[in-house]
């Protein structure tokens, strides 16, 4: 990592931190890259490329299998990396800490095993309408076979939950899980989740939270959030594509069933069935990423470095210089609240132009933005769009990113605006 001496204590530099990425040193379309895509999945910094490419030098080995050294020193590293994951979201116990692929097979894994064996007919859950789909449609599928229901509780005009709507659920239906966005991945509302599950638990619900853009982002404490299960995706946290956690209470985690079956999840199998192995095991059938844990352990070491205070306090800077600058551009609409509890996300429509159009002369200058329903589909139908542009902002980038982008929207508008 570059050395940050020339920044006061707690904070840093985003142009010398970029120097740690090297695939940002590049030029696109001859232009230099700038990377504003960092919700759909962050750049690595180099000493990640280098424990992934260290790990299947010297440490590469099938794990829990092996009497022999090399396996022995991949399950070593396999259960530091697990170490650090814990340490970094203050989980009380690392074997509360499950590695999975992605935030989506930690929201699928808590749906399919815990959601099966606790729904009931006249069972409510209860979402919101900031979910990602893949923390609505594992549900989708889940209710509907246990005869179960679900709400969703809607937005304000500046796309804050109503928790009104979730006081009300909790009061009249007999609500069994609510399953919430930390970070709304297309809005960029930071979600009161201690106050929400306070409210789901005095109600007797369990409180899932989908922190796939939060723990990359902001210190997340699970015991001060006092939530039951956190997933999360190590791709959008400076680690390798592949793997994921899902943390959850361990007297939860130790009453529910497996998720998938096979290798490493038993403790004994016979012809007539099969007793489980202890957490994380359980719910870790198969050969896992091993490597990619590595490589995740390594970004969460260099997330720690840099403090995830100041990883906050940066982006809260940064999206505040965004959303000055974008709202000077005429014919911007800005989605989201303007607040304290804003993340390093906006969305953003340009009169009407369709935001592949808009997303478009952006990176014909090197500007990467995204464009679509960012897998919020229920979300685009409140807002009464059927996508938005989206800028999302890291430790990398700095208000020159930002600069560039309102540039290049001008642009935009001058070529498919009105009158043009
Ligand atoms: N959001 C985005 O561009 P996976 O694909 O499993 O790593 O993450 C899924 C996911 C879950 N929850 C939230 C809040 C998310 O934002 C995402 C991924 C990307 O916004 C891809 S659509």
């Amino acid at each position: 990592m570059s050395t940050h001496t020339t920044t006061p204590p707690g904070t840093f530099d985003a142009r010398q931190v970029k120097q740690d990425f090297p695939i940002l040193q590049q030029t696109v379309h001859g232009k230099p890259l700038t990377y504003l895509d960092s919700a759909a999945s962050s750049q690595k910094p180099l000493v990640v490329i280098e424990a992934l490419d260290a790990y299947y030098r010297a440490s590469n080995a099938n794990i829990h299998r092996g009497v022999y050294w090399l396996s022995e020193h991949a399950t070593a590293l396999y259960d530091e990396a697990r170490e650090k994951v814990a340490r970094f979201i203050n989980a009380p116990d690392p074997r509360s800490c499950v590695f999975v692929r992605n935030a989506t097979e930690a929201l699928n894994l808590v749906a399919y095993s815990w959601g099966r064996a606790n729904l009931e007919p006249g069972d409510t859950v209860v979402l919101t309408l900031l979910e990602h789909h893949s923390n609505i449609v594992p549900w989708q599928i889940v209710t509907a076979e246990r005869g179960a229901t679900i709400r969703y509780v809607d937005i304000d005009h500046d796309g804050r939950l109503r928790l009104d709507q979730l006081d009300h659920y909790l009061r009249t239906e007999r609500v069994k899980l609510v399953g919430v966005t930390h970070v709304a991945n297309a809005l960029g509302t930071i979600n009161p989740v201690a106050e929400i599950a306070a409210r789901a638990h005095a109600a007797g619900a369990l409180v899932l939270v989908d922190g796939a853009q939060s723990v990359p982002h902001m210190p997340v404490d699970v015991q001060a959030l006092d939530v039951d299960f956190l997933a999360f995706s190590g791709h959008k946290m400076l680690g390798p594509m592949g793997i994921g956690v899902l943390w959850g209470r361990r007297e939860i985690l130790e009453a529910m069933p497996p998720f998938l079956g096979g290798g490493d999840m038993i403790r004994e199998v016979t012809t007539c069935g099969s007793t489980w192995a202890d957490l994380p095991a359980k719910f870790e059938a198969g050969t896992p990423s091993v490597g990619d844990a590595v490589g995740l352990g390594a970004a969460i070491d260099y997330l720690t470095a840099l403090g995830m205070d100041a990883v906050r306090a940066h982006e809260r800077e940064i999206v505040a210089y965004a959303l000055e600058r974008l709202a000077q551009v005429p014919g911007v609409t800005l989605y989201g609240p303007t607040g304290e509890d804003r993340a390093g996300v906006v969305s953003f429509t340009l009169d009407d132009i369709h935001p592949h159009d808009i997303a478009s002369i952006p990176d014909s200058e090197g500007v990467a933005i995204r464009a679509g329903h960012h897998c919020a589909q229920p979300l685009m139908d409140r807002l009464g769009v059927v996508a938005t542009a989206r800028a999302s902002f890291y430790v990398y980038n700095s208000e020159e990113d930002v600069d560039r982008l309102a540039d290049a929207l001008q642009t935009v508008r001058r070529i498919f605006g009105p009158g043009a």
